[in-house]
């Protein structure tokens, strides 16, 4: 049995609007949580907001991408159904089979080859080294330690010292320590600080360094464009640069288990101050380090 071709075009079309609707979609029937969320996520084609200094760069990227896969999407699409009515079968026309030497192909394909190549020599390499591979100098940035894990986000601080303290995998305790920090071991473990949220300063470079105590997540910033696996026994740093204050999602970006939908945190970017009034207030009593 033959299945129409239009029903077809026309199933492939509907599974497009729907798949452009879902993020919309999704927010919109998402647990809201007591914390309200600033910024837009991504309705239909649009990218989520951006605050972040180097977001514009990507975004610049991925739009370059798109429209010139739209010209080449048009393009071959339109040459398709050319050579599908041009070349049917009918009475009187015999198909040959040698090779066509067209020279306006082999321009057309050159060109292609320029443009991708361009690409990534031109824009792709240069904003990864940038975006991805410079760290700003340690004594700029605002250091966190990132550690995933079945299924949540743990952060860490390295206290009023400055100094990240050892951790030990033998010492986690999920209830009372979920770093497995050496209080008391390391002089430096001591004032450190851990928590369930991400606490960061606006215009100031900030490196996460990330790594799981598991199994392989994915650090994933939307507003900051930031993209990051998480690997177990791998610390990892990224870094970017807040340029406005709000309260953000932290979500992971690889399907790490059963609960991997559920496995978010916040992001607060603040002021100065009001970053050091936080760590102040979350340092105080050692009891305390546990939420
Ligand atoms: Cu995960």
């Amino acid at each position: 049995m033959q299945v129409k071709k239009s029903w077809i075009l026309l199933a492939v079309i509907a599974a497009a609007l729907v798949a452009s609707a879902a993020p919309a979609w999704a927010q919109a029937v998402a647990p809201k949580t007591t914390v309200p969320i600033d910024g837009e996520y991504g309705r239909f084609f649009s990218l989520p907001t951006d605050v972040s200094k180097n977001g514009h760069r990507i975004d610049n990227l991925i739009h370059w991408t798109h429209a010139f896969m739209a010209v080449l999407f048009v393009g071959w699409g339109i040459f398709f159904v050319y050579c599908l009515m041009r070349f049917r079968q009918r009475p009187g026309h015999q198909a040959h089979y040698e090779l066509v030497h067209a020279k306006p192909s082999k321009y057309l394909e050159v060109a292609v080859l320029i443009v991708e190549i361009v690409l990534l020599a031109g824009f792709s390499v240069p904003i990864w080294a940038s975006v991805k591979n410079d760290l700003p100098p340690a004594d700029k940035a605002f250091r966190v330690r990132v550690v995933a894990e079945q299924f949540a986000w743990n952060f860490h601080y390295p206290g009023p010292d400055g100094q990240f303290g050892r951790t030990d995998p033998k010492l986690v305790d999920t209830a009372t320590n979920p770093l497995g920090l050496d209080r008391e071991g390391d002089p430096h473990a001591k004032d450190d600080i851990f928590a369930l949220e991400l606490h960061i300063p606006v215009n100031q470079p900030v490196i996460c360094d990330i790594s799981s105590k598991d199994v392989i997540h994915s650090f994933f910033l939307p507003v900051m464009r930031v993209k990051q696996d998480a690997l177990p026994g791998m610390r990892i740093p990224v870094w970017f640069e807040a340029v406005q204050t709000g309260t953000y999602e932290v979500a992971c970006a690889q399907l790490c288990g059963n609960n991997h939908y559920s496995m978010r945190a916040l992001m607060y970017i603040q002021p100065a101050t009001d970053l050091e009034a936080w760590l102040r207030e979350k340092g105080k009593p050692p009891e305390e380090f546990v939420e």
